[in-house]
């Protein structure tokens, strides 16, 4: 009889694919399905920190995703065009880079793990004794699902797991454009948060991803119809950002730009019998913290180290009560953030605040220390 393991997982995005490495470099068979029809990853830019960085280096990932990203050697907030802050995080480490770059280095890292990844593979469902139900209407048993399709879950509505939900009023539209030291002058490897709020409530965030890219944010309430318009309406970021109108004009001439809000939700349970959820699935957060993908593939490789032996189900139970509290306030804290606006006074980033981004999931697997 095989001893061997498989794990069905919904979602080829940073989450997924972080589990499928983990399980199967501890031996499972991994099969991922993925409901595009091609891999890759949406959005502009995005920001690691040591918790995840630390996966990476675990699951042999770590050189390829920094080769290509970039060290700012500063987080610096800028409230009405004054530096409030120019933070380090205490030695806290953290890189940028494209989403495309971190998306396809998790890819290729799969595929040499050995795990099978399937496109075009719509899942429309799950059922607790581990069962997959795809559109095509096949279903496959596994000893694990893990639902890793993103905040619209078909896995986590499938089976009805509760959740509360809220909202955001800020919303913000993510580009990439190429990179130009005349933007923001001898600054231009720091990230810089500028803030103002006066007359209007409206803010970049200025995020080098490596030598040739650069991924802006630019977020506004979702009331305020000329601010968050897309594509930009150049006149309204101009006025209010005047010295970075040449970014601000190849922004307003990107064919493709979209505007996204973003909401917490809080599950009831992340766990319902041999199915687990990890991501946006389980924890969609607001990104002050920038830790919603970083969480995904924490928990990803948590789950994977927790169902090394002995049964999935309890084993997928110990992992929640084990390791979830660490995303649980992430989550209250980055919603707290967004909801004040606070982050505009720099020198937010407290130890308190920091702590999602400082924890070695590594470490905790190895010593079986968690909280
Ligand atoms: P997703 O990235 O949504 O991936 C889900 C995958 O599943 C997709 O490939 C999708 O096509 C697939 N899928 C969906 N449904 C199905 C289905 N039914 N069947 C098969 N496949 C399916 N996080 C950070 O860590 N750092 C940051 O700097 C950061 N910045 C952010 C900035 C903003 C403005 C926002 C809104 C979010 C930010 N985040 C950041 C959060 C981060 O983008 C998400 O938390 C992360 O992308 C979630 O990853 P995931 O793998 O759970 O889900
Ligand atoms: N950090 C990042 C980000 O994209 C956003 C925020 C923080 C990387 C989006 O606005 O505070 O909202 C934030």
């Amino acid at each position: 009889m095989s001893t061997t393991r498989h794990a069905e997982i919904a979602g080829a995005g940073f989450a997924g694919l972080t589990a499928a490495i983990a399980l199967r470099q501890r031996g499972w068979t991994v099969r991922v399905h993925e409901r595009g029809e091609e891999l890759r990853a949406l959005g502009a830019g995005i920001f690691l920190w040591h918790n995840s960085l630390q996966v990476l280096r675990d699951l042999g990932a770590y050189d390829r995703v920094r080769d290509g990203a970039h060290r700012p050697p500063f987080y610096e907030t800028r409230i009405h065009n004054a530096t409030a802050s120019k933070e380090t995080f205490f030695g806290t480490e953290y890189l940028t880079m494209t989403r495309e770059h971190l998306h396809r280095g998790l890819a290729d890292a799969a595929v040499e793990a050995g795990v099978e990844i399937v496109t075009g593979s719509q899942v429309v469902g799950a059922d607790a004794e581990g069962a997959l139900t795809l559109e095509s209407g096949e279903t496959l048993q596994a000893d694990l699902i893990v639902g890793a399709d993103g905040v619209r879950s078909k896995v986590r509505d499938s089976l009805g797991f509760a959740y509360e939900r809220t909202s955001s009023r800020d919303g913000i539209a993510r580009v990439l454009i190429p990179r130009d030291r005349e933007y923001v002058g001898g600054d231009w490897d720091n990230v810089i948060d500028m803030w103002n709020f006066a007359p209007r409530v409206m803010r970049v965030l200025y995020v080098p991803c490596n030598d040739d890219w650069l991924y802006l944010g630019l977020m506004a309430p979702n009331e305020d119809e000329e601010a968050a318009r897309v594509p930009i309406d150049l006149r309204t970021w101009v006025d209010m950002f005047p010295f970075l109108e040449r970014a601000l004009q190849r922004v307003a001439e990107l064919p493709s730009a979209r505007r996204d809000t973003y909401e917490t939700r809080v599950l009831d349970s992340w766990v319902r019998g041999r199915v687990a959820l990890i991501g946006d699935a389980a924890h969609a957060m607001c990104p002050a913290l920038a830790q919603g993908a970083g969480c995904g593939m924490v928990n990803g490789y948590t789950l994977a180290a927790s169902v090394n032996g002995g049964d999935v189900r309890q084993s997928l139970a110990e992992w929640e009560s084990g390791f979830r509290g660490y995303t649980d306030r992430c989550q209250t804290r980055s919603a707290w953030f967004a909801e004040t606006r606070s982050m505009s006074r720099g020198n937010q980033f407290t130890p308190e605040m920091l702590e999602t981004a400082a924890f070695d999931p590594t470490l905790a697997v190895a010593s079986g220390v968690t909280r």
